[in-house]
């Protein structure tokens, strides 16, 4: 049955899957914002729906220190003996934990830390045993490190041993252990999670190694892949499912790339991709077509019809709840956040907290989950000077592009601010009557982000556009790990929404050719 990658769109990396009976659910790192490591289920490995977060207050998740790209490394979620556990790392805390639940629904455990160091921690179930793995260093250099752990406690059972140092990429690290066909199993990712990116296999007869590497290593990469569709391919775990099919899931990254020019620039994040693995006789996985998949895969999907997918998000704020799909940048002050159901409406108390701080400003957002979108929200500004209510493309602190409402002396404005690197401008700006039931749009595609506004939500007046490559992860000044978000937020003075609206139109794609990107020498 054919299928579209990516099966989860926008910044979702380091994706972990895991099986309970015919339901699939899968995790992704969360980094700086709250709450942390979402959670996706599906039936079929191609309709997936968030169904909340593993992390949900603050003892689980303190964020409050969390540089641009800290907080929340890749996951791990495992399914044992009725109960789920999620081994993820907080970088800007105290480094590798468990939470477990019997009942998602009901929430998660209170973090149980792991006395063994580094990143990308996994688990692997074997008996009585339960074996705790992460990428670390020695004073021999980086390497797979192991201990035996309670999973509930997470006291440290054994010391920990570095069982390996990878198949000879840079980084051995996303290291996931499997006890298959009698064997004990280690993939990891290597090269590096940029373009050099790739999955190698390896087993063994004891967890301790030593091990023997996939002769067609590495088993996953699109290095050298000329299509250019996808790129940097890794980071992945396996499962077989419950028809005894085998899958992969990775991250990978689509560019902005298009007919009109090739550049190694993405703004969505890494994402989450899928594809069938089948077995060599000798018990080697191969993946997808001899290690690159593609947007467009076939494969013997578990469960029922697949259902167009469908990734716009609307919110007319009267169910008197977040809807699972906004984060918040660190711990946020969620007395600033109010909702009024019966006016249907959203209001932001603004701190003197700017978007431009590595802190929490009232901000609350959707990841960006296409290239092609298209964003309205009416928006009221509380009558103070030099307060910021609006609309914006966030990628973190020093990467965003707003247009808001603001009162500069007597007069209310609509302007267009952007903060690229070191740089923090007004790039437009134009009079309005005051700053009450503006609606404001943003329409982006690979080469565009578009700011306009219209006064009666019919007519619109463009503001002005920021460069889609312009808040890409390659082109940070500190390396980093997220996407962008369509967020709202408020600056020094309230600011009311009222129906958010993101319609993603890429899906519209796959049976129209895709929308003419204004070329950058416009
Ligand atoms: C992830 C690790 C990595 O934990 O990036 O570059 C980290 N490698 O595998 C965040 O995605």
């Amino acid at each position: 049955m054919q299928y579209r990658n990516p099966i989860i769109s926008g910044y979702n990396p380091d994706p972990s899957i895991c099986r309970v009976g015919e339901d699939y659910y899968i995790v992704n790192s969360s980094f700086e914002y709250f709450p942390g490591v979402p959670v996706y289920h599906s039936k079929n490995l191609v309709n997936w729906e968030l169904e909340g977060y593993c992390l949900t207050d603050e003892e689980q998740l303190p964020l409050e220190e969390s540089r641009p790209s800290g907080g929340i490394f890749a996951p791990t979620i495992r399914y044992h003996d009725g109960t789920f556990f999620m081994i993820t790392t907080n970088v800007t805390s105290k480094g590798n934990f468990i939470v477990h639940t019997k009942d998602m629904k009901s929430g998660w455990s209170k973090p149980a830390w792991v006395d063994q160091g580094g990143i990308d921690p996994s688990l692997l179930f074997d008996g009585d045993k339960v074996y705790f793995v992460s990428t670390t260093s020695d004073e021999q250099g980086a390497g797979i490190f192991l201990c035996e752990v309670n999973p509930f406690t997470g006291e440290k059972l054994t010391e920990s041993v570095c069982i390996n140092r990878g198949c000879g990429g840079r980084y051995p690290e996303g290291p996931h252990l499997y006890k298959w066909f009698g064997k004990y199993y280690l993939m990891l990712a290597e090269g590096g999670t940029e373009y050099g990116h790739m999955e190698t296999m390896q087993r063994a007869d004891s967890p301790y190694g030593p091990y023997e590497p996939c002769p067609h290593n590495p088993i996953l990469s699109h290095k050298e892949d000329m299509r250019e569709e996808i790129y940097c391919t890794g980071h992945a775990d396996i499962m077989e499912d419950h028809n005894g099919n085998w899958w992969l899931v990775c991250l990978a990254v689509r560019t902005c790339s298009d007919e009109n020019r090739r550049v190694l620039l993405h703004n969505l994040g890494r994402e989450t991709f899928l594809t069938p693995v089948v077995w060599t006789e000798a018990g080697w996985p191969v993946v997808g077509n001899h290690g690159l998949i593609s947007t467009v895969m076939d494969g013997p999907l578990p469960g029922g019809e697949v259902q167009p997918v469908n990734r716009n998000f609307h919110d007319n704020f009267s169910d008197g709840k977040f809807k699972l799909q906004y984060n918040f940048l660190r711990n946020p002050e969620m007395k600033n956040y109010k909702l009024y159901p019966e006016e249907k409406m959203l209001c932001l108390e603004g701190t003197k907290v700017t978007l431009n701080e590595t802190k929490s400003p009232t901000w609350i957002g959707i990841r960006q989950k296409g290239f092609y979108t298209e964003t309205v929200v009416k928006v009221s500004a509380e009558d103070v000077q030099g307060m910021r209510a609006g609309l914006t493309a966030f990628y973190n602190d020093s990467y965003h592009y707003e247009i808001y409402l603001t009162r500069e002396q007597e007069k209310y404005k609509v302007c267009l601010a952007k903060h690229i690197h070191d740089i923090f401008v007004v790039t437009a700006s134009a009079e309005i009557p005051r700053g009450e039931n503006i609606t404001l749009r943003l329409e982006t595609d690979k080469t565009y982000y578009t700011f306009s506004y219209s006064l009666d939500g019919e007519n619109f007046q463009m503001l002005g556009t920021g460069l889609t490559v312009g808040l890409c992860t390659e082109s940070t000044k500190t390396m980093t790990f997220t996407g962008t978000y369509i967020g709202l937020f408020a600056e020094n003075g309230r600011g009311t929404f009222q129906e958010f609206n993101v319609k993603v139109l890429d899906c519209l794609l796959y049976t129209s050719p895709s929308p003419r990107d204004r070329s950058v020498s416009r």
